[in-house]
């Protein structure tokens, strides 16, 4: 089968067993790879309820046909599991040289069950698979482990490791790989910590299949180029991601103050250009000529890629403006395999509590020092408030009480990355209707938003822009399996992304046929969600009542005195659901779901919601 391996490896390390499964041309035509046969796997095998903490939770990293080949950007996995934060299914995808590595050892995806007796490493090499004991780095950190594993293997194996937050089962513990690269948020590291995983290590000797290997050598090779030229020409990699900071802040959209504010003056000084000039590495994923990752050094001398996500939540969302100080909360998150994104979130939750009186406690904003011991605390869920705030912002709000679920900023149960929504309606939309919970990376229609029509409008264009986002982004990057940012960065056209899969499957897919395939992925995701939380409604797609709150309006700069309004949210919400075909409740209507191919699945659902 041209393009797929055409089998997956599952593995049980329960009774410590493994084989090789292979699946067929017409499952691979109708999931692609990548997310789609992660929740297409999870789906038909997770009894609905269970524990995602529990040994019938699976963890599964699944690749895409142009995963690993030379091609743009192409060295990402998608890692996956029935999240332990939502309770619906879960993603994220990292840069690894599992990527190819478990491409050349003959597998397009990985399947893990059970839970192991004592912690373990899994090795993989080609046909031979190896449970191994892994009580040397259990307790250690993800940087300590991952030399750990070079030493043995070389620095070309393909690495999947977690650190104490995973095996502590912290809610929002990543998966991390290679010097700076960490993936799925909603929990995916806890997931591999449950099953008392410490590490996946893969090498493979064989060569990836393709249709058409000569000439996608030669226009990967090209396109590689042309891609690097083009980083070039906008100097995008000088400041990565964190150059986004600054016009965060100008149109108030930046998280500060647990996202009570949007903006603030000493936001420069942890903005791109600071970044980059404090930069003393750079880090990248395999296949990749944009390398992003731009490292420092902590107050300690420690160094870690910081991303504008990280610089947001650990910064000015908790009032530092100290890059050092940033860098140092950012490399206990990476070392300890914490999500920065919810780890910035809960922290400023817990003293934005304290500040409204709805805990006792003296952390206050501001204080690195005291947020690095509490960070510290929720990866070893050490005391009270550590086993507390490791359960996320939603569980912790729930047992604070006081009103504080309406400032904890989250959106079913995963916290909302750096984009303050308090008054962009579109892309608060696109948070609440995230399938996976608050994710940027599924619609980041902010940009559109702001730069090409008004954030006054709640227009259905907005509706239709996050579906054609979420096409394009969740569906297209997620299920071929190769990093968005040469699209999303430079504008290289998602045409380009058809003809890598033409010439490695021998088909003739057109962008349509990738928008099929996209929906249906969203549909069995809504499905997935439904199946686990019969009693669901639109409520379920709401952004926290922060944002809708007058008396949390900013009091002056570009959007003094604005905030989100209900009536006109529930229209917007509504019109996206037209758009998906569901019904009032934001349930696929039976017809919708014929249409996705999906009836089978819904009979599955229909016990335990009643469909549209
Ligand atoms: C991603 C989320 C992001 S999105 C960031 S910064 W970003 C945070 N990074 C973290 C980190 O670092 N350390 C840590 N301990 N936790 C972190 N949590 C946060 O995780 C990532 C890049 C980035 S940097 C982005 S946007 C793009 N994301 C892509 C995506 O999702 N899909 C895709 N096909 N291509 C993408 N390209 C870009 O990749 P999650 P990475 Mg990550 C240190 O996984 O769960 O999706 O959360 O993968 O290899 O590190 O690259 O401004
Ligand atoms: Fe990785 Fe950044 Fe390159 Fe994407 S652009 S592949 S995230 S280094």
């Amino acid at each position: 089968m041209d393009g797929w391996t055409g089998q997956i490896l599952r593995v049980n390390l329960t009774t410590r067993t493994f084989r090789t499964e292979p699946f067929t041309e017409e499952f691979a035509h109708t999931w692609i790879g990548g997310r789609g046969f992660a929740v297409k796997y999870l789906y038909d095998e997770l009894r609905p309820g269970i524990d995602p903490l529990g040994p019938e939770n699976k963890l599964v990293a699944a690749v895409g046909p142009i995963s690993g080949i030379p091609a743009p950007n192409t060295g990402k996995t998608v890692v996956a599991a029935k999240s332990p934060m939502t309770g619906g299914y879960g993603d994220g995808n990292l840069g690894t040289r599992f990527t190819d590595q478990i491409r050349k050892a003959g597998y397009d995806a990985l399947i893990v069950e059970g839970r192991a007796e004592r912690p373990t490493m899994l090795s993989i090499d080609d046909d031979r698979v190896e449970f191994l004991p892994a009580d040397d780095v259990w307790g250690k950190g993800t940087y300590e482990t991952n030399d750990w594993i070079y030493a043995r293997y070389g620095k070309g194996a393909g690495v999947l490791n977690i650190g104490q937050a995973g095996e502590n089962l912290v809610r929002y513990a990543v998966i991390r790989s290679m010097e700076g690269r960490s993936g799925g948020r909603p929990g995916m590291g806890a997931v591999m910590g449950s099953k008392l995983l410490k590490a996946i290590v893969v090498k493979g000797s064989r060569p990836i299949p393709q249709a058409f290997p000569a000439a996608m050598k030669a226009l990967g090779r090209d396109d590689l180029r042309t891609v690097h030229q083009m980083d070039k020409d906008a100097a995008w990699s000088v400041q990565g991601t964190d150059g986004v900071l600054p016009w965060c802040n100008e149109v108030a959209a930046l998280p500060v103050h647990n996202f009570r504010r949007t903006h603030h003056p000493d936001a420069w000084r942890v903005d791109g250009e600071r970044l980059n000039a404090a930069r003393v590495a750079t880090y990248g994923c395999p296949n990749c000529t944009m390398r992003c990752g731009i490292a420092m050094p902590d107050e300690e001398g420690r160094e870690s890629e910081l991303d504008y996500e990280n610089v947001g939540l650990l910064g000015p969302n908790l009032d530092i403006y100290d890059l050092e100080q940033v860098a140092t909360l950012n490399y206990l998150c990476d070392d300890f395999g914490l999500d920065t994104i919810s780890s910035g979130s809960v922290l400023g939750f817990y003293a934005d509590a304290i500040e409204h009186g709805a805990v006792a406690g003296d952390l206050r904003f501001g204080d690195a020092t005291r947020f690095k011991e509490v960070l510290t605390k929720i990866a070893h869920r050490d005391g009270p408030v550590g086993d507390l705030l490791a359960e996320g912002t939603l569980r912790a709000a729930r047992a604070f009480g006081h009103g504080s679920e309406a400032y904890a900023m989250q959106v079913k149960g995963l916290e909302i990355s750096a984009y303050n929504c308090k008054f962009i309606p579109g892309m608060a939309l696109a948070f609440a209707v995230s399938p996976i919970g608050a994710h940027h990376k599924e619609s980041w229609i902010i940009t559109f938003e702001l730069k090409q029509t008004s954030r006054e409008s709640y227009g259905r264009d907005k509706a239709q822009k996050i579906v054609d986002l979420q096409r394009i982004r969740g569906g297209l990057f997620e299920s071929i399996v190769t990093c968005r940012f040469p699209w999303v960065e430079l504008g290289w056209g998602v045409e380009h992304y058809p003809k890598y899969y033409n010439t490695v499957t021998g088909l003739d897919w057109t962008l349509e046929d990738f928008w099929s395939v996209s929906d249906r992925i969203y549909g069995i995701m809504k499905l997935f969600w439904l199946r686990e939380h019969p009693a669901t409604d639109r409520t379920a797609d709401y952004p926290p009542a922060a944002w809708f709150d007058p008396a949390n309006v900013d009091t002056e700069g570009p959007i003094a005195g604005r905030h989100l309004e209900y009536d006109k949210y529930d229209e917007l919400l509504q019109h996206y659901y037209d758009i998906r075909g569901y019904d009032r409740r934001g349930i696929p209507t039976k017809a919708t779901l014929e249409a996705l191919g999906l009836a089978a699945e819904a009979a599955a659902v229909e016990a335990h919601a009643t469909l549209g």
